[in-house]
């Protein structure tokens, strides 16, 4: 028998992939040729239902490759699909945690059974790098597996607390609040809707589950998996569909809770929205960043430059973990510049079910305008060190394709440094005092992730005490603000990055989903 392939978990960068690009050269075409293009339905109550506007989505590697038809749900089907959800509560909630992390576990081991077939669906719908693609799903499976662990090594969330007098017992108990809506984004569609998804369900909530209208199709992949895993029906529903359909989501009046991943500006109207009631319901939201990483004098410029291309130009640089800033040391400014540079322009940018291709399409039109209006700004007040460009011909012309981009010489109080581009677009200041640096680092309404290169305690200390950020990173190769892994890097997001103050990824996660019950006994 063959020995097994690596695992692919973003971090891993220096192994032998050779056996895996192999079997991907098979995997590729036959998922294609077999996945894409079909009528991907919802499913409410355990049925596949098609009551919507029906759309077709298109591959942004290159627009002709149909990925599947989908159905933006009618009023009617989200009415149906929380009610699905409401009824199917009682008794998935009342089942003992061990069956309910039971029949997770089976849903991780056929994500990783069908781990390849998923991985290249996630590289067709969202123009993923084979590597990229191939990691999401891993960690998917890791996750998973995860959040079970955490309810059992928590006993399921029940403890019995201390006693006032002999004959009087309390148990503190964390118990479900119902039914929660989860939003996911395109980004990473399969990781980060089953993390949501497996947040509520093995807390006994059950979930009316709205992927991105640019990632339906893997979507319907995960729910196949947790359905044919054994959850009941009602207790997962799909639906698919654009903002119109997750605004009537979150307008349901028979919400419990919702879980979002994606925009500040979205996360925050659903906060407000579910605050306005006559109580405020739980809303578990992650909501992007504007990554800073600093590179110090001290610092090894090598390490540095391979981290940070890994981290602004991984997945087109449309992560919320994505660095998009740069704070570079003067002394140290113009050779890092050049490595940068260097390393850059190595990278290969193209159809992403080429081995040797780092980097894929961005997402759709609306990402290529973004790009080109930043691009503009970059000509008005700075100056590009790299990139700067639309590429064209070829495959080019076939999807949206961009530069990865780097650039100079803007003011230094310019928008591009505060804003999230989710580009591949790197903007860079240089700094001669790292506190200053830092304080301008997080002088902006985000706090996800943040990465140093440096050789010296003092200034590895001063980043630790104040960088303003979830996730810190220091002197990784592998990347400098990207790349948490479950059970390892805990990803909470700071001020408008996230709303709970604790993060997916660890062990606070599971209990976001749960509310608290004493229950005193007299015995
Ligand atoms: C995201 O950045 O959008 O840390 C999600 C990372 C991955 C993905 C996080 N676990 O880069």
């Amino acid at each position: 028998m063959a020995p097994p392939l690596p695992r692919v978990t973003y971090s891993n960068i220096g192994e032998d992939f050779s056996g895996l690009h192999a079997h991907l050269d098979e995997v590729l075409p036959a998922v294609r040729a077999t996945i894409l293009g079909q009528a991907r339905l919802n499913l409410i109550d355990g049925g596949n239902d098609d009551d919507g506007v029906r759309y077709t989505a298109f591959s942004p590697i290159d627009r002709d490759w149909t990925l599947g038809t989908f159905f933006a749900a009618s009023t009617g089907a989200v009415d149906r699909a929380v009610a699905a959800a409401r009824s199917a509560f009682a008794s998935w909630s009342r089942r003992p945690w061990q069956e309910r992390i039971a029949t997770l576990r089976r849903a991780a081991e056929l994500v990783e059974e069908r781990k390849y077939e998923l991985s290249a669906a996630c590289l067709f719908e969202v123009g993923k790098s084979r590597l990229e693609a191939v990691g999401e799903v891993e960690e998917t499976v890791d996750l998973i597996r995860y959040y079970c662990d955490q309810m059992e090594e928590n006993g399921g969330y029940e403890r019995p607390m201390r006693r006032a007098f002999p004959q009087e017992a309390t148990r503190c108990v964390l118990k479900p609040y119902g039914v929660f809506a989860v939003i996911a984004p395109f980004n990473f569609p399969v990781a980060l809707s089953a993390a949501m998804i497996t947040g509520a369900l093995v807390g006994g909530n059950t979930v009316v589950y709205k992927p991105s209208p640019m990632a339906g199709l893997t979507g319907r992949l995960l729910v196949d998996c947790l359905i044919e895993a054994g959850l009941p029906a009602g207790v997962l529903n799909l639906i698919c569909g654009g903002g119109e359909v997750g605004e009537k989501l979150v307008d349901h009046p028979g919400l419990d809770g919702v879980a979002f991943t994606g925009s500040h500006a979205v996360g925050m109207e659903i906060f407000r929205k579910m605050a306005a009631g006559s109580y405020a319901r739980p809303v578990v939201a992650e909501m992007g960043g504007k990554n800073p990483t600093y590179v110090t004098a001290s610092a090894d410029l090598e390490t540095a430059a391979a981290g940070m291309v890994r981290s602004a130009f991984g997945l087109s640089g449309q992560k919320c973990s994505a660095g998009s800033t740069l704070f570079v040391h003067e002394r140290v400014a113009r050779d890092f510049l050049e490595a940068l540079a260097a390393r850059t322009a190595a990278l290969q940018v193209g159809d992403p079910q080429r081995a040797d291709v780092f980097m894929g399409p961005v997402i759709n039109r609306a990402a290529a305008e973004r790009f080109e209006r930043a691009a503009d700004s970059v000509r008005q007040q700075g100056h590009f060190l790299t990139g700067g460009e639309m590429l064209s011909g070829g495959v080019f012309d076939k999807g949206y394709y961009v530069a990865p981009t780097i650039a100079v010489d803007l003011p230094r109080d310019h928008d591009l440094h505060k804003t999230e581009l989710f580009l591949p677009f790197l903007t860079v200041r240089m700094f001669t005092d790292l506190g200053q640096a830092i304080r301008e680092g997080n002088d902006v309404p985000y706090g996800l992730t943040a990465g140093i290169y440096t050789r010296d305690e003092a200034e590895l200390q001063l980043f630790l005490d104040t960088a303003e950020a979830g996730v810190l990173y220091a002197n990784r190769a592998s990347g400098a603000t990207t790349g948490a892994w479950p059970g390892i890097q805990t990803f909470c997001g700071w001020k408008g990055s996230g709303v709970t103050g604790k993060g997916g990824l660890g062990p606070w996660y599971v209990p976001q989903f749960m509310r608290e019950q004493s229950q005193t006994v007299m015995t």
